[in-house]
């Protein structure tokens, strides 16, 4: 496994500059005890190191979000979302929110969920014209009495909640799926070099984890299919007791193996956040064929444990905790997570 570390100095001193002279973010955190919500098993809380896993390349500034969140008096759940929305609005990331690639008839489809450390779930699936839809997951989750809602009726919850009519196909995901369009027969399967959907799982100084994933899905899938993203168990699963996981690749694959859910509960019953990932992964490639498939878990552990683990190589996450030797900094490191 190769590290890649980097430091944050800079964006520590703006996290700083943004609340004060002296502003270091564990006093941030102490501020933000007040604002605690409403906890029925206090046996999930405990105080620790904050830890931030993120998917991709993109899992970096979306880690970074993250801490600034938390730094201005945020929860975990605050930093999954602050995480997710840098990735839903960059236009350049083709798996997740604006600009993502379309499903074959030309429309940008989007799947997302949220979940918490009291088993608290939100999620949407089949949205479109939504800018952000973590965030109308965790609407689902918060306001609602509902886990999921899908398609029509996610936008018509959106546009109740004044959330804007964004359209999110950018022309350079409309010039990929003319030209797919002309080149290719449709094929559900991933191109190992093509997977970026957005996995996050968070744990707060109290010990409160949370997870999120928002994805545009497999492009140029069926219009209408729903891939593991926003599924949960499969494509995320929290237990605040226990840890959490997350997948990106190839939805049909984790959907069959409940891959996020089984991993938190080989944690539970005692494998490391790392051997869980490796055995899910196991898992699926012992009941199907895997050449044209790609899948990658991601777990956070209560106590801050990491893990990740793919079939193929490429996949990697960014992880982001304080400097041990600074506390005004976080360190993030991009981490190297194939299989090989
Ligand atoms: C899906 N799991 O829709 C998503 C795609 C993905 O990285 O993860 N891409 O199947």
């Amino acid at each position: 496994m190769s590290v890649d570390r980097r430091n944050f100095l800079r964006r520590a001193t703006a996290i700083a500059a943004g609340v004060g002279v002296g502003f270091s973010w564990q006093q941030a955190l102490a501020r933000s005890n007040r604002k605690e919500y409403a906890t029925t098993n206090q046996s999930q809380e405990s105080s620790g190191a904050p830890t931030m896993v993120s998917t991709w390349n993109h899992g970096m500034p979306a880690n970074e979000a993250g801490f600034e969140s938390l730094a201005n008096g945020g929860t975990a759940l605050d930093m999954i979302e602050a995480g997710a929305r840098i990735v839903e609005a960059d236009s350049t990331g083709q798996s997740v929110g604006l600009g993502g690639l379309p499903d074959r008839d030309g429309f940008v489809t989007l799947d997302a969920c949220i979940m918490d450390h009291m088993q608290n779930a939100g999620s949407v699936c089949f949205v479109q014209n939504v800018a952000h839809p973590l965030s109308l997951a965790r609407k689902v989750m918060e306001n609602t009495p509902h886990v999921m809602l899908a398609g029509a009726g996610a936008e018509q919850y959106a546009r109740e909640l004044n959330m804007p009519n964004s359209p999110l196909l950018t022309e350079a995901s409309k010039k990929a799926w003319k030209k797919w369009r002309v080149e290719s027969n449709y094929a559900p399967k991933i191109n190992i070099e093509n997977h970026d959907t957005i996995g996050l799982l968070a744990l707060d100084q109290k010990g409160r984890l949370a997870g999120g994933c928002t994805t545009s899905g497999v492009a140029f899938k069926m219009h209408g299919r729903v891939g593991d993203s926003p599924i949960i168990g499969a494509g995320l699963y929290v237990d605040g007791a226990i840890g959490g996981a997350t997948a990106t690749g190839l939805g049909e694959a984790v959907m069959k193996t409940v891959g996020s859910f089984l991993v938190v509960e080989l944690m539970r019953q005692g494998a490391k956040a790392q051997e869980a990932c490796e055995e899910a992964v196991h898992r699926i490639m012992k009941a199907m064929p895997v050449e044209n498939l790609q899948v990658g878990y991601l777990a956070l552990g209560k106590d801050g444990s990491v893990g990740g683990h793919a079939i193929h190589s490429g996949f990697n996450y960014a992880l982001h905790r304080p400097d041990p030797e600074d506390s005004n900094s976080i360190v993030g490191q991009l981490i190297d997570a194939s299989n090989g």
